[in-house]
């Protein structure tokens, strides 16, 4: 039999979490495109259709963490916790799916495994792990930029004779620690969530720190109903918020320097902040992520309060022991963190000092001891922005591989585009502002912005845009220039750079010049009728 033609679209959305549902709505029901998204899970949520670890929860707090372009959708729904857990957005998200009739254009349980840019057509050709080939003009990516997890290659992983899992990569049905010597590697937002909750049931519970980190509570507790209340009447308020101030948080940075204050009103701040909890502790000062001296106060304050927490003071002062300032690696917030280790079962273990050297069949071996244990949590983050994207195989013109095009480090115009894949868009790709972002914030700007573009290509009978060299290579520029002005390079370890995966290029990813601004460059761009991209019929 001839292999069947290839199904054609107008478009082709990878991955139906927020930025493909948003995105396949955009460009079905506003557009009136042949749209189709192609997810590889077996339901919509994407990023947090993935992790269901013990404690996943988000940490912006949840009347920020939705979609804002709908009113009705903005007030119909109700969150009914300060920080949503897992389980409570794929609600919202299978909600937001139903309500706007999405799911029959998602073809659910497909892995992309490659697409090629076929310059004679001017279409990209999407092949499935089925071994499908669908094709369409525009490609859209909307993978995520915490999707592809990293498992460090520790040597004898296959002859462990327990189970392991990695948070990103968690079984549905859950996993039951009762009785369990259990090992947790990995002290990031992830490990700070989990640790807590695993401690509860394991009969052991051994934490193999690396880098110390700081961790602000996160108080999360039930919604009351005048809260909601307000919620539903201050949407446009709400979402003028998050759209005028650089994080996308529905709360601003104080206008103050740390130095506008006294030593003793700065530890009144910080313990209202503290009490508060949460990521607003990051906007008691605006300098606190631009000047090294006052980022130390509040560190200070921070590592103060672990050594008051922790009873034992060699474990408080491994877990006080940071390196890097305060929120320059994406801050931690927490349910009883330093508290459970407290805890007659609770281990912490310092594998700086003694880096862990193998896995073993029954366990971990570290440089001076061997630990017993029945199941081992990676909690070792993720090959963050340019890992999803990588995956996919993409080929742009003349068959170049984005990994080839990306072996030095990513490079885009406004993280939407790659010089050299036309029509080929990437959703909070690296150099967006969209990991120091509110994530939906962030996305619902790059999705309406795509959308807007390819409407403004249609009008004028555009077939092809793409992304022009100097444009990439002036935007690379911004994009150190932003990071350089802050302390966030100053986190070595920090996955904002790269470094936490084993081989991958140093480069400072996201645009960290602040969302309100990057909103206002992208809207300059297409003003200027897409200044920095080429447009071709
Ligand atoms: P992170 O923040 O990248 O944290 C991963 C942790 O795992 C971090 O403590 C790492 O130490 C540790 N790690 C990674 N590889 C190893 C090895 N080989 N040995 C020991 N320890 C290791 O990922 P998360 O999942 O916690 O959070 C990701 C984001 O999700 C978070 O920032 C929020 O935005 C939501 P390191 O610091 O590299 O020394």
């Amino acid at each position: 039999n001839p292999a069947p033609a290839a199904r054609e679209y107008d478009a082709l959305i990878i991955g139906a979490g927020f930025s493909g549902l948003y995105q396949l709505l955009c460009l079905r029901d506003r557009l009136g495109l042949n749209v189709q998204v192609l997810e590889a899970g077996d339901g919509v949520g994407g990023t947090w259709y993935w992790n269901r670890y013990p404690g996943a929860r988000c940490d912006s707090e949840s009347h920020a963490y939705n979609y804002t372009f709908s009113k009705e959708l903005f007030e119909e729904w109700e969150w009914t916790e300060r920080y949503p857990d897992h389980a409570e957005i794929r609600r919202y998200l299978n909600h937001v799916a139903d309500r706007f009739d999405l799911k029959k254009d998602i073809r659910f349980s497909t892995r992309v495994v490659g697409a090629r840019y076929d310059e004679a057509a001017n279409r990209w050709s999407v092949t499935t792990e089925a071994g499908e080939t669908l094709t369409a003009q525009f490609l859209i990516t909307a993978v995520g930029c915490l999707s592809t997890a990293n498992v460090p290659k520790f040597p004898g992983l296959e002859e462990f004779g327990g189970d392991w899992y990695h948070t990103g990569q968690w079984p549905h049905e859950g996993v039951d620690f009762t009785g369990k010597r259990v090992g947790l590697i990995g002290t990031g937002s992830t490990g700070i969530q989990a640790t807590p909750v695993i401690a509860e049931t394991a009969a052991h519970l051994t934490v193999f720190q690396r880098t110390a980190n700081y961790s602000v509570p996160a108080h999360n507790a039930p919604l009351t109903p005048e809260f909601k209340a307000w919620v539903k009447e201050n949407h446009a308020e709400i979402r003028r918020i998050m759209h005028s101030n650089t994080n996308g948080q529905a709360f601003f940075i104080e206008d103050r320097s740390a130095w506008d204050v006294t030593p003793e009103q700065r530890q009144t701040l910080y313990e209202a902040a503290w009490a508060k909890g949460g990521l607003q502790f990051r906007a008691v000062f605006r300098d606190m992520l631009l000047d090294k001296a006052a980022n130390d106060t509040a560190a200070e304050f921070l590592k103060n309060k672990i050594r008051s927490i922790v009873k034992d003071p060699v474990t408080a002062a491994l877990l006080a022991d940071i390196d890097h300032p305060y929120a320059a690696k994406r801050p931690p917030i927490d349910t009883d963190y330093f508290a459970t280790f407290n805890r007659e079962n609770v281990t912490l273990v310092d594998v700086r000092r003694a880096p862990i050297e193998a896995i073993t069949p029954t366990g971990l071996r570290t440089r001076d001891a061997e630990y017993p244990l029945d199941i081992i949590v990676f909690a070792t983050g993720y090959d963050a922005m340019t890992g999803p994207l990588l995956k996919l195989n993409i080929a742009g013109r003349n068959g170049l591989p984005l990994a080839k095009a990306w072996e030095a480090g990513p490079r885009s115009y406004l993280g939407l585009q790659v010089a050299g894949f036309p029509n080929l868009f990437t959703i909070t790709g690296p150099g967006s502002p969209s990991v120091l972002c509110n994530m939906p914030v962030a996305i619902e700007q790059h999705v309406e912005w795509i959308t807007d573009c390819i409407a403004h290509m249609r009008k004028r009978e555009l077939a092809r845009i793409e992304a022009q060299t100097d444009a990439v290579e002036k935007w690379v520029e911004q994009v150190n220039d932003a990071a350089n002005a802050t302390l966030l390079p100053q986190a070595v370890s920090s996955w904002y750079l790269g470094a936490n995966v084993p081989g991958k290029p140093r480069i400072f990813m996201p645009y960290a010049g602040g969302m309100a601004r990057y909103r206002e460059i992208c809207a300059n761009v297409a003003a200027r009728n897409y200044d920095g991209f080429a447009l071709s019929d």
